[in-house]
């Protein structure tokens, strides 16, 4: 067992874990990595539901750390599914020999500040306590699963699954009849699956959502060569664009264009799958009267998919502007409500009554199932960190300080909590972004920090209360100047009842927040607040 203090306790073995692991192992620090899951990979390790795959592409959803790393490990698809990103993020840890310092199965309770020793107090669920001088939250952005209260959860007799909590030993549900409840990101992945193997399925749906085709496909070794090749480039490229991605971004405004030139490239973008589609207009997410082009294309396109007209149209979006809920990448969602064995179920025209002992009343019915799917989603961006009790100064409590929403100093740091970071925190760009680069880039700025605070003998850091409201106030008119807010997503908080609707994530782009922040630096941590080591100082005196 290694020592209780420490320099650095790292909570959660997800990529940003492991990176910051790798990276202040290298540079002496001494860490203590706490991980609730058994094994290395976060979301991944969690979200094991059929069907779950990024919609990222695999060449761009991967570390760039390293060249060997990049150039040696080979992607067998477009877009990955989650049993090859786990075995990517296995891969990681053992190459870089990171499981021995991780302590697995390991959940951390709380972490208090206590100013008289300007220390960390981190206890975990094993009763350990540990003291380091820094406590990063590599905790993820939608890592609490939420299951709604339904009246009668605990009355049903057959089996109930959450799909970000998924078993590990899979679940057959050959011949079984499944309700599925929600239509998000995760839903839309696993309802075309779901359909194949069960004998019925039902699926309710409270606001049906946007979704584009993933054109999934095997790597082709030439696509592969044509990254690999140009690796370099190609990330400092990702780096700088608005969603640490590269895709094809027309920079002229839809106003500007035909309704022909509009449905010729929402075609284009359909054809070739993934978002594509969302990158036609620079206004696509500033303009109302563009971003409808958009969202009627798709409402077609789901009018000729599925056969039954009123099921097309209980599908097709409506009410919020397309890209302002999280898009969906689908293989083959729409076409699923053809099959004999799916039905769709408006639970805004015949809401959900109570959970039965053998399965579900609605308003109007009641259906029998084996088993009932939850994909409805998490207690985003604040989830996991409320689910530790976490005190900074005075004993005040994160939870009751962002009562009315987090408030941050570049999604990085909070104020009262010093030497407390959180990678992708609320206020960055974090799941606006490819989360790779958005992590790489907190895992660098923080390593670069930890090393500043080294080499002048600063022993704690903070944002000074000035510069946090300031970032909070930049935040929130960055996103009010966009379409965002119109839609009740969980980016607002909106899906978890009483939560406070703050747009959470800094949708100023990737790029320019990564500027943002090096110029925070090269300003002298412009808006931190550091204090020396009181004994190294006394020794120089
Ligand atoms: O969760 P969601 P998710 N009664 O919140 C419904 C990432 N992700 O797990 O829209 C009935 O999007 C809810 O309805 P509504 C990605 O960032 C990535 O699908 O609130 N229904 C909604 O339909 C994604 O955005 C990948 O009205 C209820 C659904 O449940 C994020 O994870 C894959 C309800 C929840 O959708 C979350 O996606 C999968 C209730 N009481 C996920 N409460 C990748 O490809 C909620 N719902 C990388």
């Amino acid at each position: 067992m290694s020592s209780q203090n420490c320099d650095v306790v790292i909570v959660g073995a997800g990529f940003a874990g492991l990176y910051l692991l790798h990276r202040l192992r290298g540079l002496g620090y001494s860490t203590r990595v706490f991980e609730a899951g058994g094994d290395v990979g976060g979301t991944w390790y969690w979200n094991r539901y059929p069907g779950a795959r990024c919609d990222v592409e695999s060449m761009q959803y991967s570390y760039s750390f390293s060249e060997e790393l990049q150039q040696e490990w080979n992607w067998g698809e477009r877009f990955s599914a989650q049993p090859e990103i786990l075995e990517y993020a296995g891969h990681v840890a053992d190459r870089f020999d990171l499981r021995r310092s991780i302590e697995f199965e390991t959940a951390v309770t709380a972490a208090h500040f206590l100013e008289a020793t300007n220390r960390w107090q981190v206890t975990t669920n094993k009763g350990e306590t540990v003291s380091a001088q820094f406590c990063v939250m590599a905790t993820g952005c939608i890592s609490a699963a939420q299951t709604p209260e339904f009246d009668g959860l605990s009355d049903f007799k057959g089996a109930t699954y959450h799909t970000g909590n998924w078993p590990h030993e899979g679940v057959d549900f050959t011949g079984k009849r499944i309700g599925v409840i929600g239509t998000g990101s995760s839903g839309i992945q696993a309802i075309p699956v779901l359909a194949e193997e069960a004998a019925h399925v039902t699926v309710f749906q409270r606001t049906p959502n946007y979704s584009l085709p993933a054109r999934n496909g095997p790597m082709t070794e030439e696509y592969a060569r044509s990254w690999k090749d140009n690796y370099a480039a190609l990330r400092e490229q990702q780096r700088q664009t608005p969603k640490g991605a590269i895709g094809e971004f027309n920079d002229i405004s839809g106003l500007e264009t035909s309704a022909e030139e509009r449905d010729t490239a929402y075609e284009s973008g359909w054809v070739k799958g993934g978002a594509t589609l969302l990158g036609s207009y620079k206004d696509m997410l500033l303009d109302n009267a563009v971003n409808e082009t958009a969202a009627e294309f798709v409402r077609d396109k789901i009018r000729t998919i599925v056969h039954d007209a009123d099921v097309a149209e209980m599908l097709a979006a409506k009410g919020y502007p397309i890209g302002t809920k999280r898009i969906c990448i689908d293989s083959g969602y729409f076409e699923t409500f053809n099959r004999d064995n799916v039905d769709l179920v408006d639970i805004n025209q015949t809401p959900i009554e109570r959970i039965t002992a053998t399965g579900l009343a609605t308003s109007e019915t009641t259906f029998d199932f084996d088993a009932i799917v939850f994909a409805t989603g998490f207690d985003a961006m604040t989830g996991t960190l409320f689910k530790i009790d976490i005190q900074g100064r005075n004993g005040a409590a994160l939870r009751d300080k962002w009562r009315d929403g987090p408030r941050t100093y570049l999604g990085l740091m909070t104020e009262s909590f010093p030497n407390l970071f959180m990678i992708t925190g609320p206020g960055s760009p974090s799941v606006l972004t490819n989360m790779m680069v958005s992590i790489e880039q907190h895992v660098d700025w923080i390593t670069e920090c930890l090393l500043h605070m080294r080499d002048n003998q600063l022993e704690i850091m903070e944002p000074v209360l000035q510069a946090q409201d300031d970032w909070v106030e930049h935040v929130n008119v960055v996103a009010h100047g966009t379409l965002f807010p119109q839609a009740a997503s969980w980016y607002m908080g909106a899906n978890i009842p009483g939560k406070p609707r703050i747009f959470m994530p800094y949708v100023g782009g990737a790029g320019a927040y990564r500027n943002i922040c090096d110029d925070v630096v090269a300003d002298g941590y412009r808006g931190f607040d550091f204090q020396p080591n009181p004994s190294q100082v006394a020794a120089a005196e």
